[in-house]
């Protein structure tokens, strides 16, 4: 049996900040690597697409997938990814008509409401406890397998036992299958110049409740790798794939200190050289541990600074003071640590006067070299997602394509009086501000390069432009159509409604 693995292409869902994205999230897919793995080691034959990083249109797609002539497509999609993702499926059934399952963390939260055309079976949680027996089900002809975590449907109706237990001892998974992807095209750039990469995983879930964060997804319970196991595909991923720089996707590194001397003394015990990024909490974070990580190829960290103002802070229960901050930036501009604090604007609580709290703040702590500075968005598996859907803290969705769901110029939610509009303006300019310090510059032009920082702030003042000469038009109009007399009674309150992209209803099925 043949399997057929699609990362679909999305580059262009990031608008002004694409060339950006393009230079930094290009991404892996880990995912899709373990699925390989899996279905390798149940007799498959696998095929590894990533449209997005080979620059595959839907013509040479449809020609790559249907040459391999598959039995079984699969896709994965976490939420903006997921509208492209759900179009890619309907192509692929209308060009190929092959059954096509998809994973990810949205299917994952919507289950039966992410089944879209074209898409047969859905993966509800972690696949590796439940694949296997599906892919065999799936081999003896059986197209609607009963198997745990695994969702399909016969017309409008579902079948369903409930989502795939965990995985309890990850060293029992098998290691990722990298060897289907074409690893001279993942490049990372740092402060070592621009290198070969990939992301790599040593355990999965956070203790923490941070309102934004969907890493409860698959439960709360922190599940970590043995560091004899992370060493065997350290070596893999060195010597066999050439990789000189590794993303640990890991929600938070430095969780287990004790786990990371452990897993330094093996770097070193076992000569591994390479260099390495990841992100964890600033509370989490000593001169000890960064000296001891730098020795060992740490390049880069990133730490979630979200936001400076208490209010705000105190209800993203995030519980991380500033201070801590402060403190593990100027250990690691010490050492010579790149270091990234990740911002967000329109938090619950946020104001007008908060955002600007926060965006001052930045600019006068010159030890935070390096700012990235996001909208909040809901995503589907956070707090924020229900507190959206509650009205909480005066949350409203106003957006709801899931392409959208982008953390740079786009915004889904009004947070109060603050409308989403607003956000992506004050996030431009908060942008520029922050990076008015020439001293901010540095870091940032080793990891873009100052093509791709030119085309940014090129493509974000163009924006800007863009958005006065709407307000200036509003304004002009508003002008010009005051009536003489006074205006009658309030629009009704449906008029008044900012428009809502309604998903095709006719693509959904259930
Ligand atoms: C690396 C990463 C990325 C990469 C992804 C690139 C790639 N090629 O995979 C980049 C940087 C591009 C990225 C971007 C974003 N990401 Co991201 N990302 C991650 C991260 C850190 C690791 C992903 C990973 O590899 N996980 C490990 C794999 C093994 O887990 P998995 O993907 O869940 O897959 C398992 C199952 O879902 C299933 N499965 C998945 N797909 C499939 C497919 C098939 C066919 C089958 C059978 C099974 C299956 O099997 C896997 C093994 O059990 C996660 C956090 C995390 N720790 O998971 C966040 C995470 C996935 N990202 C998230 C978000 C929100 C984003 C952004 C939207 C915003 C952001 N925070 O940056 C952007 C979106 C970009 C865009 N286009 O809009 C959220 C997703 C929430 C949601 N509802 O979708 C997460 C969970 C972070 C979080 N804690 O909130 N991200
Ligand atoms: S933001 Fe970090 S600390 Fe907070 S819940 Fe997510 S992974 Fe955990």
């Amino acid at each position: 049996m043949k399997l057929s693995l699609v990362f679909p292409p999305w580059f262009k869902e990031f608008g002004n900040y694409q060339a950006a994205a393009r230079r930094i999230s290009t991404f892996p897919p880990l995912n899709l690597c373990i699925v390989a793995a899996i279905a390798k080691k149940a007799g498959w034959e696998v095929q590894l697409i990533d449209a997005h990083i080979e620059g595959l249109n839907d013509d040479e797609l449809i020609k790559a997938v249907g040459d391999f002539n598959p039995d079984l497509i699969g896709l994965t999609a976490a939420t903006p990814f997921y509208p492209n993702a759900a179009r890619v499926a309907r192509m692929l059934k209308q060009a190929l008509g092959k059954p096509i399952v998809m994973g990810g963390p949205h299917v994952t939260y919507f289950g039966a409401k992410a089944f879209v055309d074209g898409l047969d079976y859905l993966v509800i949680g972690e696949c590796e406890t439940v694949l296997t027996e599906f892919l065999e089900q799936f081999e003896k002809g059986n197209r609607y397998p009963d198997v745990l975590g695994i969702m399909t449907h016969k017309e409008e109706e579902v079948f369903y036992r409930g989502g795939a237990p965990t995985v309890s001892n990850l060293d029992t998974a098998s290691l990722p299958e990298r060897s289907l992807l074409k690893h001279e095209l993942y490049m990372m750039g740092t402060s070592k110049g621009r290198k070969r990469y990939t992301s790599f995983q040593m355990s999965r879930g956070c203790p923490f409740s941070c309102i934004f964060c969907a890493s409860d997804l698959y439960g709360k319970k922190v599940r970590r790798r043995s560091i004899d196991n992370v060493v065997e595909e350290l070596k893999m991923v060195l010597h066999q794939y050439k990789v000189e720089h590794i993303y640990f996707v890991d929600d938070v590194l430095t969780l287990d200190r004790a786990y990371i001397f452990k897993l330094c003394d093996a770097i070193e015990k076992h000569q591994l050289k390479f260099t390495f990024e990841s992100s964890t909490r600033a509370d989490l974070w000593d001169e000890a541990l960064a000296v001891r990580l730098k020795q060992c190829g740490l390049v880069r960290i990133s730490f979630g600074l979200e936001s400076a103002d208490d209010h705000v802070r105190e209800l993203m229960k995030k519980g991380v003071s500033l201070d801590s901050h402060i403190v593990a930036n100027k250990i690691n501009n010490r050492l010579g640590i790149e270091t990234t604090n990740s911002a967000i604007i329109g938090l619950p609580g946020d104001t007008r006067e908060s955002i600007n709290r926060t965006v001052q703040y930045i600019c006068s702590q010159r030890e935070l070299q390096h700012i990235t500075l996001n909208i909040a968005i809901p995503y589907p598996g956070t707090e924020m997602f229900k507190m959206v859907e509650r009205g909480d803290h005066g949350l409203k969705l106003v957006e709801e394509d899931f392409s959208k769901f982008q953390r740079y110029g786009s915004a889904v939610m009004d947070v109060g009086d603050l409308k989403a509009g607003e956000l992506i303006d004050i996030q431009s300019m908060a942008l520029m501000r922050i990076y008015a310090c020439w001293w901010r510059w540095i870091p940032i032009i080793k990891r873009f390069g100052i093509e791709t920082i030119f085309i940014t702030a090129f493509r974000t003042s163009l924006a800007l432009l863009e958005s006065q000469y709407r307000k200036l038009k509003r304004s002009l109009s508003a002008l010009s159509s005051r009536p003489l007399s006074p205006p009658p009674a309030a629009p009704s309150s449906s008029s008044a409604k900012p428009p809502i992209e309604q998903p095709s209803r006719e693509t959904v099925l259930v």
